[in-house]
């Protein structure tokens, strides 16, 4: 067929879901779409995500979309009381996990980063980690377990940026970092997620609201995923606040294999590749984590999630 006569498709990625609609983006123009009715009647909890290739018709209804690259998931909120959890997919086709995690303002809890890590991993997807608020904790005891935390991540091979969107620190190794990928921000809410949306694009005005003063807790500023392009190439997926990070479609038997420090360890346990690295005898992850090679915290962290994925 000649060129000129090739029937133009209607392809594009979702750059923001809402509740019935789906905004997508192809060159520099957008179109609302709704879902067709056999996509409605897919029994995939999730049938069309933030970064998905899709379709569409005259209708401007989606009507297929294409193999997905990757996709980041967490077990859903179950439904009703008693019914099955779902698989709740975050975004597909990204480059890159992002989690945020405030120095202070709400405190960090550092298992939650375990998991959106081992769940990156699980999706064979690159994480970078961003510790920001920096500046609430400047000079204060705070700041020291901050700076240990990222050396700990750092020894295990991710990537960590130090920032804030107050003194501007960090924000030129982060752009760099994000350039020319699609990366997805993931944290709780008020952690500053879409601060830093803003402060790598200031025309972009996205909202941003101050913590609750009665909890210190974010407010559930950003309600719908979107992805964003920034000046400097790259896109970010700005997501709204999570409040917890369940492991989805991850086997136990697997688990240790996503936490990369412990990979060189595997199949030389005494129990080889049955061990659970619990309380087996000859552990070698264990033994690991007793001779200082694997941090202890990390390894908790583990044991909770085979219990409690
Ligand atoms: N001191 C300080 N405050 C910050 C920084 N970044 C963000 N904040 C404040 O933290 C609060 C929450 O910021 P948001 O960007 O709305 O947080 P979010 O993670 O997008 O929250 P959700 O949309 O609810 O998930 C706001 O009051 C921001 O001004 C920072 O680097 N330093
Ligand atoms: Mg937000
Ligand atoms: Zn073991």
């Amino acid at each position: 067929m000649h060129a000129l006569n090739m029937p133009t498709t209607n392809q594009g990625i979702v750059v923001r879901k809402t509740l019935n609609s789906y905004l997508i983006g192809f060159g520099e123009a957008h179109v609302e779409c709704t879902l067709s009715t056999r996509l409605k009647k897919d029994p995939n909890a999730d049938p069309v995500v933030v970064g998905d290739v899709v379709v569409w018709n005259e209708a401007a209804q989606i009507t297929g979309v294409l193999p997905r690259r990757n996709r980041l998931s967490r077990r859903g909120a179950v439904p009703t009381p008693g019914a099955y959890a779902r698989e709740q997919v975050i975004a597909a086709n990204v480059d890159q996990v992002v989690p945020v995690f405030a120095a202070a303002n709400p405190r960090p809890a550092w298992t939650l980063l375990d998991r959106t890590l081992v769940s990156a991993e699980s999706a064979d997807i690159p994480a970078l980690v961003i510790l920001t608020k920096l500046d609430l904790v400047e000079g204060r005891p705070e700041a020291e377990e901050i700076e240990a935390v990222a050396a700990e991540y750092r020894a295990i091979g991710y990537a960590v940026v130090l920032t804030s969107t107050v003194t501007g620190r960090g924000l030129d190794e982060l752009n760099a970092r994000l350039a020319g990928r699609l990366s997805a921000l993931v944290g709780k809410s008020g952690t500053g997620k879409t601060s830093l949306l803003n402060a790598l694009d200031p025309g972009l005005g996205a909202r941003v609201q101050a913590l609750s003063k009665a909890t210190g807790k974010g407010r559930h500023t950003t309600t719908t995923s979107e992805i964003f392009a920034l000046p400097s190439g790259g896109s970010l997926v700005d997501t709204p606040g999570i409040r917890e990070f369940g492991l989805w479609d991850v086997d136990e038997d697997d688990l240790a294999w996503f936490f990369p420090e412990m990979r060189p360890y595997l199949g030389r346990c005494r129990f080889g590749l049955d061990c659970r690295h619990d309380e087996e005898p000859g552990c070698a992850i264990r033994k690991a984590v007793m001779d200082g090679r694997i941090s202890p915290y990390r390894y908790q962290s583990y044991l909770k999630m085979r219990v409690e994925p």
